[in-house]
C-alpha cells in the first residue's frame, strides 16, 4: 500500500483558510465533497485530519498525524515532545500581559500578588517565574478580556492582534510573552518514506514562501545608467537586459525583495528608471 503523510489541519476557525491556502499553494488540492474530518488530497499522497487546533501537538506527538499545522502558541502551551519544522508567516499573534488601561504599571513586578485570567497557564507560569513573581493564575477557557471589567482579575495573558479587543475592554499591553505564527509540526519519529514525503512538502511550502517575499521588476532605463541599476536589482543571479526599440535605452527584468521594496523602488526612479512594473511571483526555486 502506498505510504501516506497524514496532516492535522484546524477544523474550523483563524487558521483553517490559510492552511487549506497553503497546501493548495503547494499544488496540494482537497477532494471535494470528502467528510469534514477526513480527507484524502487529489494529487499528493497525503491524508488531511480536521481536528480542534488544541488537540493537534497531541496528535502529532502520538503519531495519530505525522505532521499539523497549527499556532506556535499551542505548540509552546501544550509542550508536547514534537518538531517544530518551519514557520509558515500567517496567524501572527502575540501572547501579551494587559491590563486596565487606568493602572500604573512600571513593570512585571505589578502582578506580585495579583490574580491573572487566561488560556495560557503554563506559558503565563514560565514568564512570572522568569520574573519571580507569584501571581494568582485563574486558568479560564475563553472571554478572558472581559474579567478584569467584573472583577475577576486585575490582569490577563491572552492572544492579540491588532489590539482592538483590548482597547474596547478598557485594558492596555504591558508585556509581551511571545511572538507567534503558523507552523508545520511533525511527529520526532517519522518513517524514512514519510521523511520523504514531508521533504518534498516542505521543499515546496519555501518555494511558496520565498515566492512571497519576492516580486518580479520590469523597467526601462537609459543605457548610460545600466550599472547603477544593475546594482540595485542584482536579482537571483544578474538582472536580463534586452535592448529597447529606442537608441540608448534598455529594458530591465529582475526580482526584488519586498522588504526594502519601496526604499529601491525610490533609488531606481531618482537613477532615471521609466515605466516600472511589479509583478507577483508565484513559485521561487533557487
Ligand atoms: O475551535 P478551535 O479550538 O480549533 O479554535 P480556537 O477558537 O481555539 O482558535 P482560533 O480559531 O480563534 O485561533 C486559532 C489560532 O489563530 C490561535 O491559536 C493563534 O495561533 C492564531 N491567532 C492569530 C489568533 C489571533 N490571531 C487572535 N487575535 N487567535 C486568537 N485571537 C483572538 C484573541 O484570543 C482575542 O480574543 O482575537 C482576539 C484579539 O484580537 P485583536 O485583533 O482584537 O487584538
Ligand atoms: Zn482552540
Amino acid at each position: 500500500m502506498e505510504t501516506k503523510l497524514k496532516i492535522a489541519l484546524q477544523k474550523s476557525g483563524r487558521l483553517y483558510d490559510d492552511s487549506v491556502k497553503i497546501l493548495k499553494e503547494c499544488g496540494i488540492e482537497l477532494q471535494n465533497g470528502m467528510n469534514k474530518l477526513l480527507n484524502e488530497a487529489m494529487n499528493f499522497p497525503m491524508q488531511i485530519l480536521f481536528l480542534r487546533d488544541d488537540d493537534i501537538p497531541q496528535y502529532v506527538e502520538d503519531g495519530v498525524a505525522d505532521i499539523g499545522i497549527v499556532g506556535e502558541n499551542i505548540v509552546y502551551e501544550t509542550n508536547k515532545n514534537v518538531e517544530l519544522v518551519e514557520e509558515l508567516g500567517f496567524g501572527k499573534c502575540r501572547l501579551s500581559v494587559a491590563v486596565p488601561r487606568n493602572e500604573n504599571y512600571a513593570d512585571a513586578q505589578f502582578l506580585n500578588g495579583k490574580r491573572i485570567a487566561t488560556t495560557y497557564p503554563f506559558l503565563l507560569q514560565n514568564f512570572l517565574d522568569k520574573h519571580n513573581i507569584k501571581a494568582e493564575i485563574h486558568e479560564i477557557s475563553g472571554s478572558v478580556e472581559i474579567t478584569p471589567g467584573v472583577g475577576l482579575a486585575d490582569a490577563i495573558c491572552d492572544l492579540v492582534s491588532s489590539g482592538s479587543t483590548l482597547f474596547s475592554n478598557g485594558l492596555k499591553e504591558t508585556e509581551v510573552i511571545l511572538n507567534s505564527q503558523a507552523a508545520l509540526i511533525g511527529n520526532k519519529n517519522l518513517s524514512p518514506e514519510k521523511q520523504l514525503l514531508l521533504k518534498k512538502l516542505l521543499f515546496r511550502i519555501q518555494a511558496v514562501k520565498k515566492a512571497k517575499k519576492n516580486k518580479y521588476i520590469l523597467l526601462n532605463a537609459p543605457n548610460n545608467k545600466l550599472d547603477v541599476i544593475c546594482s540595485l536589482i542584482p536579482g537571483m543571479k544578474s538582472p536580463t537586459i534586452l535592448p529597447l526599440g529606442i537608441e540608448g535605452w534598455s529594458s530591465l527584468h529582475s526580482v526584488v525583495q519586498e522588504d526594502d521594496f519601496w526604499n529601491i523602488i525610490e533609488s531606481l526612479k531618482d537613477n532615471g528608471a521609466e515605466g516600472i512594473l511589479i509583478i507577483p511571483i508565484e513559485k521561487m526555486v533557487l
